[in-house]
């Protein structure tokens, strides 16, 4: 009865890919001043996909220097100017939509229900709902006439990278600021088409400039002396290395870092919601989540029964080929980020945790990691303290809701957390006890452009998305 199986979208459904690119700078692509070339590969297959230029730092100086001549005219234009710009942006990307999630798939090798689903239609929402602010800053308790802050220099991660450009970038344009984005190294493609998008839409020349490579790139940008306003989103080491760069500058700074959110699930709570809820919370994306739901707290009474039920739940997960509709886990991005995963799992057994993974065949070439859980985790063990970035969950146990809280903020991290209860009063009593930017009730993983995202400690400061987004780009 149930046999229907939609056929695979094709690689051939991205359009054109270059075999090699340079960068984008004052509306133009161009040639890199070097000739180191990188390689980005389809981390399903191993196949390359294309070369991309390893930006040099005059290729950076080039490109703030064209993001500064257009700031004069942009910053100039009425935010109703700015705003026709942003929704054209964000039609075009709708309209692109089927092409840009099958680039960013087999980029990427998350699967296409993701990149269909949530990815796009988040990434033209951001662009949507920025564009309605742009008109508005006067009258939104931002004081009379708040300006944009100059050059922007954004670096931005792997794990969603269309979507992470538009956080960057929607905001801000919208504000009036010109910006020059380094996208990651193993995931280029989809930034440099929507460089494309840029030109197609009409956008000045200038207001976004796209410089491609690696850390060292990364790193050229952020130092840069004309740019006036850093965002990043990535590691924490390396967002602690921007930090201390930028203290001895007058430039602005928000760091989007790593996570170990906890969701805490109550005994009241509804199993079969809360077991979608924790799955959703750290196989999403393949557990490439800085917000995922990587430590599971569960009460102590219905520790059993929620196992069980989870462990059924992951023997349906489907992991395998990113462009197939029906699949839940895709390919572990890079080669780098599976070694880590495994040591960090390693790490896991060595300490005394026990580990579980369902059967599951994995394809022969690629990337790829077993949903896995571990059971009898302690809080001291490294599985329970560092950000593992995989499809990998650990699970501790409580007593109390104090003892709960306690455990949930005992990491160096509070990017976000879960609760899953019955009880409004105790989801309550839990949130305003948790040090974590973002606390889902009864649901995890759920974004919208209107809210604001960002962390406590070592996760990070600066707010993107909703208002308190558009601060991070003005002078108030
Ligand atoms: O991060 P990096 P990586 C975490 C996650 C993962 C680990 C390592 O735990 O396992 O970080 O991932 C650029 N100056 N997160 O190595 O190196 C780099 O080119 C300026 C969490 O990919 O931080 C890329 O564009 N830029 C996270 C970006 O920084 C530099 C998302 C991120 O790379 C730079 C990703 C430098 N010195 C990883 N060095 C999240 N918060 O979502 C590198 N880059």
């Amino acid at each position: 009865l149930f046999t229907y199986a939609p056929a695979p979208e094709s690689p051939a459904a991205a359009g054109d890919i270059a075999a090699s690119h340079g960068h984008f700078i004052g509306g133009e692509f161009v040639d890199s001043s070097g000739s180191e070339a990188l390689k980005t590969v389809n981390p399903a297959t191993e196949q390359v996909l294309a070369e991309f230029a390893q930006g040099t730092a005059q290729d950076v100086d080039r490109a703030v220097a064209a993001a500064r001549k257009a700031f004069a005219d942009w910053s100039a234009l009425p935010g109703s100017e700015r705003a026709k710009y942003l929704f054209r942006i964000a039609r075009i990307i709708q309209e692109r939509s089927r092409e840009l999630a099958v680039l960013e798939s087999i980029d990427n090798g998350k699967p296409i229900r993701e990149t269909r689903d949530v990815d796009l239609p988040l990434v033209a929402a951001h662009f949507f709902y920025y564009a309605g602010w742009a008109d508005k800053l006067d009258y939104a308790g931002f004081g009379p006439n708040p300006k944009p802050l100059g050059v922007a220099g954004q670096v931005i991660p792997w794990n969603f990278p269309l979507l992470m450009l538009a956080w960057k970038i929607a905001p801000a344009l919208a504000t009036g600021n010109t910006v020059v984005l380094k996208p990651a190294e193993t995931t280029p493609l989809t930034a440099l088409r929507f460089a494309e998008i840029c030109r197609q839409a009409g956008l000045p020349k200038g207001v976004v400039n796209i410089v491609t490579g690696d850390g060292r790139t990364g790193a050229a940008l952020t130092a840069h002396p004309d740019v006036n306003k850093v965002a990043f989103t990535g590691s924490t080491p390396v967002g602690r290395a921007i930090a201390k760069q930028v203290a001895g500058t007058r430039k602005k700074l928000s760091l989007e870092l790593g996570g170990k959110a906890a969701n805490i699930v109550f005994d009241d709570a509804p199993i079969d919601q809360a077991v979608e809820g924790i799955v959703n919370g750290i196989f999403f994306n393949q557990g490439h989540v800085c917000c995922a739901g990587s430590r599971l707290l569960v009460q102590e009474s219905v520790q059993d029964e929620l196992l069980e039920a989870l462990k059924r739940r992951m023997g349906t997960l489907r992991v395998g080929d990113p462009l197939d509709k029906n699949t839940d886990i895709g390919a572990i991005n890079s080669a780098e980020q599976l070694a880590r995963i495994t040591a960090l799992t390693e790490a896991g057994e060595a300490e005394g945790a026990e580990r579980w993974s369902p059967a599951c065949e994995l394809p022969g070439s690629g990337f790829w990691f077993r949903p896995t859980v571990f059971t009898g985790v302690s809080q001291a063990h490294r599985i329970a303290q560092e950000e593992i970035f995989g499809p990998v969950l650990s699970v501790l146990t409580f007593r109390t809701p104090a003892e709960a809280v306690e455990k949930a903020n005992n990491t160096p991290y509070g990017l976000s957390a879960g609760i899953w209860t019955e009880k409004g009063s105790r989801i309550l009593w839990t949130a305003n006890r948790l040090k974590a930017g973002v606390v889902w009730a009864n649901t995890f993983n759920k974004f919208d452009p209107t809210s604001p995202f960002g962390g406590y400690k070592e996760s990070g400061y600066g707010r993107e998305g909703g208002r308190h987004g558009l601060e991070a780009y003005l002078d108030v």
